[in-house]
């Protein structure tokens, strides 16, 4: 069976960001320097662009999973770490970009259109540009964001000026072949074409695109054939060029009557009614095919159709069909709108981004915190690091979300769950936990409540804790 390639199903992945580094600077007699981790580096973002010289998704069949570059970890030092690399994937001009649930994601039409079909993740901030005169030497980093992973589909709508529609060995590929430099397939069997061939035909000073799309049957609207598949490329093509085969061996089929039950797929199909359509009488260097033509123009012409009778093969007609063909595509041009040349389609943000929602979960039986920061702190959140912990309590205490669990009746020791239902960080909730940084690790270790120690004893315990951070300092690797 051959798999048609104007639709594929694309796995994407943005880069990771790096992760933030967290340091010590180290000197001479200064042990203990400040803190110099660097930054990490942006995750690659996966980026679709139209290139008008690309016909068919084709390499996505082939490969549907792409991923662009991570972002490098900072290191000590301050240096940052290198950002990922886009990854750029070139598409046909008229890809529609659907996510899985075939929503319309993107409609990439134009040279040069651009889709960020993955964000890069944030690279996670070192330990130096977390430092500030309340935390002076902080002993964590934040971790690299994830880059967006997503299923995708492209299908490809092909954009052409004038599309070829008519019988499996109609010869539509011939007429294309002869018109301009495009070479399809071409053999006397049905569905020989399955994917559209696109042409440049130059007539005087106007050039057009033509587009070959594959054979339509009776029934191709409801997805007889190949038919809904064939029928989609139909759709951006300004001219409609009914190409009848006069010379038809099968005795069931008449050319008026062909003509008939392809306009009906077309209807059936919707949305081509303003079409300007012509009529293409192909084969006539075979005599039968010359006599049955020259019956049936009068009718075809009464209809309102221009008529052409040609010959692929023997090429009879074609610079008549080509001048004609560019009258009729100048005056579709004019009447349209001039788009503009290239557009970047942007994805409307889903969630606000200053906000957060605090609702209780009953399924689940958590105190649901929904929002943009508030996951991707959690997302930046080295749990292993209780100063880290710290941090993020710091972060959502001052946005605000500790406040709201409690207007919405968190007490202690409820559950919290920062993130969707797949994806979520869970907590057990202790107001405490959001006091704030300099609480953490310090917990249930309140001086004033110690009994009081002699002075000697003091310093041994001062100096062990010391020993302990330093040794922490040096051990320290946050991932
Ligand atoms: N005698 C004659 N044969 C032709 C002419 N044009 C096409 N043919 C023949 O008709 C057969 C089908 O031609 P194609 O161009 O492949 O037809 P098509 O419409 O593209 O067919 P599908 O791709 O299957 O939809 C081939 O054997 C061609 O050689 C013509 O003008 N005269
Ligand atoms: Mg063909």
């Amino acid at each position: 069976m051959t798999t048609f390639v104007d639709r594929v199903e694309l796995h994407v992945a943005a880069g990771n960001g790096g992760h933030g580094c967290a340091s010590v600077h180290r000197e001479k007699f200064k042990p203990l320097g400040g803190p110099d981790g660097g930054n990490g580096g942006r995750g690659g973002d996966v980026i679709l662009v139209v290139d008008q010289a690309i016909t068919t998704l084709l390499d996505y069949h082939h490969s549907p999973h792409r991923k662009a570059t991570n972002g490098q970890p900072g290191a000590g030092d301050n240096r940052s770490g290198k950002d990922g690399q886009d990854l750029v994937l070139t598409v046909p001009d008229g890809t529609v970009v659907l996510d899985k649930d075939g929503n319309v994601l993107a409609d990439l039409v134009g040279q040069g259109t651009t889709f960020v079909a993955g964000q890069g993740g944030r690279g996670g901030l070192g330990n130096a540009a977390l430092s500030s005169a309340r935390r002076k030497a902080p002993g964590f980093a934040l971790l690299g964001e994830p880059g967006e992973a997503r299923d995708i589909v492209l299908e490809l709508k092909t954009v052409a000026d004038v599309a070829l529609v008519g019988y499996p060995s109609a010869g539509k590929s011939s007429l294309i072949s002869v018109l301009s430099a495009a070479k399809p397939k071409i053999a006397d069997y049905p569905f020989t074409t399955l994917v559209p061939n696109l042409g440049v035909v130059t007539a005087g000073s106007t050039v057009y695109t033509i587009a070959d799309v594959p054979g339509l049957i009776p029934g191709a609207s409801q997805g007889r054939g190949l038919g809904l598949e064939f029928l989609r490329h139909v759709e951006r093509c300004s001219v409609l060029v009914h190409v009848l085969d006069t010379a038809t061996l099968e005795s069931d089929r008449d050319p008026v009557t062909d003509l008939d039950i392809i306009e009906e797929e077309l209807r059936q199909y919707g949305g081509l009614e303003d079409r300007p359509r012509i009529v293409v009488l192909n084969k006539v260097d075979i005599p039968d095919g010359q006599d049955l033509a020259e019956m049936i123009r009068p009718d075809l012409e009464d209809r309102g159709y221009q008529v052409f009778e040609v010959s692929a093969v023997a090429r009879m007609g074609l610079k008549e069909l080509s001048f004609a063909l560019a009258g009729i595509v100048g005056e579709a041009r004019a009447a349209k709108p001039q788009e503009e040349a290239t557009r970047i389609v942007i994805r409307p943000k889903a969630v606000d981004d200053a906000g957060f929602t605090v609702v209780y979960d009953e399924a689940e039986e958590v105190y649901r915190v929904r929002g943009e920061k508030p996951e991707r702190w959690v997302r930046q959140t080295d749990f292993n690091n209780d100063e880290a912990v710290g941090y993020l309590a710091d972060r959502l205490n001052r946005l605000g979300v500790e406040d709201r669990l409690m207007k919405a009746g968190a007490r202690a020791g409820d559950g919290v769950a920062i993130g969707s239902l797949e994806n979520a960080v869970v907590f057990d909730w202790e107001p405490s936990m959001m006091a704030g940084a300099e609480m953490l690790g310090r917990r249930g270790e309140d001086h004033r409540l110690e009994a009081p120690r002699p002075a000697a004893q003091r310093r041994r315990d001062r100096d062990a804790e010391r020993d302990d951070a330093q040794r922490e300092y040096d051990e320290f690797d946050p991932f």
